[in-house]
Order: structure tokens, then sequence, then C-alpha cells
């Protein structure tokens, strides 16, 4: 199995080399992104830096795309360490390698300030909980002056890294292309097309949701149609799915006033200039990842878990998160040890999750109600010998990786995710043939749904019944189900992610997007740039070896 997904990971980094061959050594790349590739801590005790992998599924993707392409990485200091190496480094890079991965990184660093308002309170939760459609609109959001003043932060903040960009594309001679990342920066294309010539290529990716007009509402018009007529100034806007994309150009026809869309050949035309609307489901590094699998470190870890497994293991693996629908997962848990007796001491269900955005109020209440109804569980069905659930908090990626080995059933059922790099990464790495359970609010669903079973992320009854299934299904179906996801995963790896967006800048390089002569159908190399594709089918114990929580 393993052979089978090197074989597509070389197709793939070979059709990828030979497309950076021709349009990169030529051009310089430069990617942008609120968190870096690496977090530096700082140690008063020694006086020294210790490097560490920022966390999170952005980092994941663009730092196995930077494998191929040596970029100029471009980030907030998210750390008081960041913040040091900035002030020594001042305006050289950070050359870092680590094994083939190479990039020259930057930080910026806004005012500790301006940093909260953007981060903390436009970035998330305002942007990330709109775009998760996780506002309680009768009550919540409430857009006070402080909003008002916060919103002026993150415009700030994105003319910072707006002006690192426009520095670093003078520093050479070269042409530019510019990668920008995610809901932190939806300022700065706007912010470039006015201080960058023509040849300076921008895309922009979006690695969350994109929601339909009717939330957009929610925000004042002033703060979305900022973000609307930035994100315009692009060449390339990039969403996960044909849903999220087909939801954008709804946004702009129904919200951003004088624009033009053509939802046929997926583009907005404002002020004269067109941006193209496509779709690029973000992947894993599969040849990385079996790599990292197959390490001294992932074994001692996988070694040390498999104690902790049942006769049969259910594992879900997120950041703490209230759009990962954590507490819903634990209640269908409940229900099939309730409705399904059978399973009481047998059943082993391992949380894995990574403490996130502790500094935002709702994160701080989701991991307490995390706590409490996983102890709910463990309190009612524990029977001295048998604890049902298990906890595992902290940042430990080798250890995650491990647990995904080893599951029979993944549980994966966030209320809405741009994709879900774990349900990727499981069905790469997981040695039991195990089944994932999967929600149709994952971005994830819209290419794995026909090899896992789909779930409505409300649903607990459902959710129960298909963890039922997916624990009784014949070795047959499981074999069958989890090489179909190995497979796809493999075909559409993070070679080709990038690849499919080289293409397209391929495609434009010399030639100025003109809606008339292009469809979406001209880049159906790709077939997730296809927008009419099928939507989106549609603790008692805690263990731990890094935080407690
Ligand atoms: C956002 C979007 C989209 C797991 N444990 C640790 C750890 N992980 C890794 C996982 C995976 C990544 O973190 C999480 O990625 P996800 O995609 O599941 O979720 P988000 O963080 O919400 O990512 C998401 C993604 O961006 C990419 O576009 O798929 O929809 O929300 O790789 O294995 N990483 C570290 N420590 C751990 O303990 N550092």
């Amino acid at each position: 199995m393993i052979g089978y997904n090197h074989t597509h990971s070389e197709s793939n980094r070979a059709r990828l080399d030979s497309i950076v061959e021709e349009l990169l050594p030529n051009r310089k790349l430069i990617i942008a992104s609120n968190r870096g590739p690496i977090e530096y801590q700082w140690s008063e005790d020694n006086s020294s830096f210790e490097a560490r992998r920022g966390s999170g599924g952005v980092v994941t993707a663009i730092s196995a795309a930077s494998r191929f392409t040596n970029p100029v990485w471009i980030a907030s200091a998210m750390t008081e360490g960041d913040r040091k190496v900035a002030a020594q480094t001042g305006v050289e890079y950070i050359d870092w390698s680590q094994g083939d991965q190479r990039y020259r990184l930057k930080f910026i660093t806004p005012g500790k300030q301006e940093f909260k308002d953007y981060y903390g309170v436009i970035s998330n939760p305002l942007l990330w909980f709109l775009q998760h459609y996780m506002w309680d609109a009768p009550r919540t959001p409430n857009i006070t002056r402080d909003t008002r003043k916060a919103w002026l932060s993150y415009a700030r903040v994105n003319a910072r890294m707006a002006e690192a960009i426009a520095d670093e594309v003078a520093r050479g001679q070269q042409e530019t292309i510019v990668m920008l990342h995610d809901y932190h920066l939806y300022l700065c294309p706007g912010i470039l097309r006015d201080r960058l010539s023509r040849e300076t290529l921008i895309t922009h990716f979006i690695h969350i949701p994109w929601t339909g007009p009717g939330y957009w509402g929610l925000l004042p018009a002033e703060f979305r149609e900022q973000i609307f007529s930035s994100l315009c100034c692009c060449d390339i806007l990039g969403f996960q799915t044909a849903l999220y994309a087909r939801n954008f150009l709804a946004t702009c026809a129904e919200l951003l006033p004088g624009a033009i869309v053509d939802t046929e050949a997926a583009t907005v035309t404002t002020g004269g200039h067109t941006v193209r609307v496509r779709v690029y489901p973000i992947s894993i590094d599969v040849s990385a990842l079996i790599e990292l699998a197959e390490s001294v470190e992932v074994r001692e870890h996988r070694q040390r878990l498999r104690a902790r497994c049942g006769d049969h293991t259910i594992v879900r693996i997120d950041r703490v998160e209230p759009s990962k629908n954590i507490v819903r997962g634990f209640q269908a848990f409940e229900q099939l040890l309730e409705d399904y007796p059978e399973y009481r001491g047998r059943v082993k269900f391992l949380a894995f999750l990574v403490p996130s955005r502790l500094s935002v109020e709702e994160y701080k209440k989701y991991i307490e109600e995390i706590m409490v109804s996983a102890g709910w569980i463990n309190t009612r069905f524990s029977d001295g010998t048998w604890q049902p659930i298990e906890l595992f908090v902290g940042e430990n990626y080798p250890r995650a990786i491990a647990a995904m080995q080893l599951y029979d059933v993944l549980l994966v059922n966030p209320l809405i995710d741009g994709m879900n790099l774990v349900a990727k990464e499981g069905a790469t790495v997981n040695q039991k043939n195990g089944v994932i359970v999967l929600s149709e609010g994952a971005g994830a669903a819209e290419q794995l749904g026909e090899g896992a079973l789909v779930v409505s992320p409300a649903d607990i009854i459902g959710t129960a019944e298909a963890l039922h299934k997916a624990l009784e299904m014949s070795l047959e179906d499981r074999l069958r189900l989890a090489e179909w996801l190995r497979k796809s995963v493999a075909e559409e790896d993070i070679a080709m992610w990038l690849y499919h967006q080289l293409e397209d800048i391929r495609g434009i390089i010399g030639k100025p997007a003109s809606p008339a002569s292009e469809s979406v159908g001209d880049h159906d190399a790709s077939p997730a740039n296809d927008l009419d594709e099928k939507s989106s089918a549609q603790a008692q114990a805690v263990a731990t070896d890094s935080a407690v929580v």
C-alpha cells in the first residue's frame, strides 16, 4: 500500500517540479500568512531560543508546499521569542532548512495592542466565527466602538504586512508571485494592488469556509465591502471547495456594489480588474507523512498508545475549537454506549486535543465543556477497570500521527471546516483499515465522502449509528473504503494542490484576465475546479505529556 502512495507522490512531484522549473527560476515567490512555519520560544534560564513547528493546518500545508519552491515566507511574530528573533535579524532573513524544507523567513512585528485587536478581536473571533456560522445571531456579534477601533488595527497590521511584501518585491529585479493566506490578511491584496506593478501576480487562498451572503450581513457594510473589494484585487482567489467558491460569487453579487459577477466563468470584475475564483482542495505531503509515521519517535508513541486502546478504538484529533464539534462527538459516543451495551468495556475513545486560542473567552469555556462532557460519560460508564474516554491534551504532533495509525474508527465531525487535514492524514497512515466517520460540513467530505460514512454534524443519533456501523463493518468493506481513501488522497496530494495553482498562474502570465474568453472549464486539469461539481455533501483521567488542563 505504501509503495502505491509513493508512486503517486513521485509522479505528482514530477509534474510539480516541471512547472516550478518553468515558472520559478526567473521569478521570486513570496508566501505571507499570519502564523509562520516555526515559532521561537525564548528561555530566560539559559538565554537561548527553541524553534518549534507552528501549530494548525495552515502551517502543515504551506510548510509542505515550501519543500518544492524555496520561498520567502513573511509572517507575524506570534511569540516573545519571535519578536526577539525579529529584532536580532532586522531586515535580514532567517534562513531555515530542515530536511528538504527550505525557506527564508521574515517576521513583521505589530505593536502589542495592535496585534491583540487584529488577532484577538477581528480575526478570532469576529471573522472566524462569521465564516464558521458560529455567532449566536440574536445576541452576538455586537459591533461596538471597540470593535471599530480593533478594525482599524486589523487594517494597520494588514498594511504592515503589505509593506513588508512590497519591500521584498522591490528588493529584486525579478517578477514576483505573491501568495497570501487566510482571513488574517484580507485587506492585503487591495493595498498591494495600489503599490505594485501589474507584473506582480497576487493570489489569496482562503483556508476556511466562505459563508453565504446572508450571514456576511452581520458585518457592517463598510467592513465587508473593504474585505470583498480587496479580495477582488487578486488575480486568483482560491477556496477549498466548490461550495465556498460559489458562496463567494453570490456574496459579491449581493453585497459588493458595482461588482460584475460572471458565475459561468467564475470571475468578479471591479474597477476594470478581474479576479478568477478557483477551487484548490488543500492536501497533505503524503510521502513526508509516511516517512514520519515510520520514524522511531512515532513508533515509540505507537507502542505506548497501544496499551491505551480497547478491542475497538475510536480516535479524534482536533484543535480545541468549538467548530470541531468535540462535545457532540462525545454525546454520540455516549449514545452508542447507551444503545449498544455490548460495547461497554470493549471500546475506547481516545481524544487528542491541542489547546488553541486560549486568550479568547469562548475557547476557554469550550475546553471546560469538553472536560465536563468526558468526565460525565466516564463517571456514567466506567467499571473500575475500563474507562471509555481518555483525553490527551497538549501539543504532540508525532503522537497524533501514531494515534492515526491505530484507529478502527476516526471521528471527524466538525460543524463546518475549510478542509480538515486530519481526515487526509488518517486515511494515509492508518494501519488497521479503519473507517472514517466524516461530517458533511468538513470540506474534506466533497472529496472523500464516497470513502467514508458521512454524517450530519448536529445529528447525535445519526453519528452514533455511523459509529456502530463503522465498528461492525466487515473486513472486506473496511478494506475497500480504506483503499479508496488512500488512493484519493495520494492522487491529490499537496504537490497537486500547488501544481493546480501554478498551472492557473501560468495561464495568466502575459494574458490579462477576460471573463468572456475564459471559463472554469479551461482549468479542468483539476477536476476540483469545476464549480458545478456536487456541492459539499452537504474525563476523568487526562493523559498528557505537555499540558494538563
Ligand atoms: C485550518 C482549517 C484546513 C494534530 N495534533 C497536533 C498537530 N496536529 C495537526 C494535524 C493537522 C493539523 O494539525 C490540523 O489541521 P486541520 O486541517 O485538521 O485543522 P485547522 O488547524 O483548523 O486548519 C482547516 C486547514 O487550515 C488547512 O487549510 O484544513 O479546515 O480550519 O495536520 O495533524 N499539530 C501540532 N501539534 C499537535 O499536537 N503542531
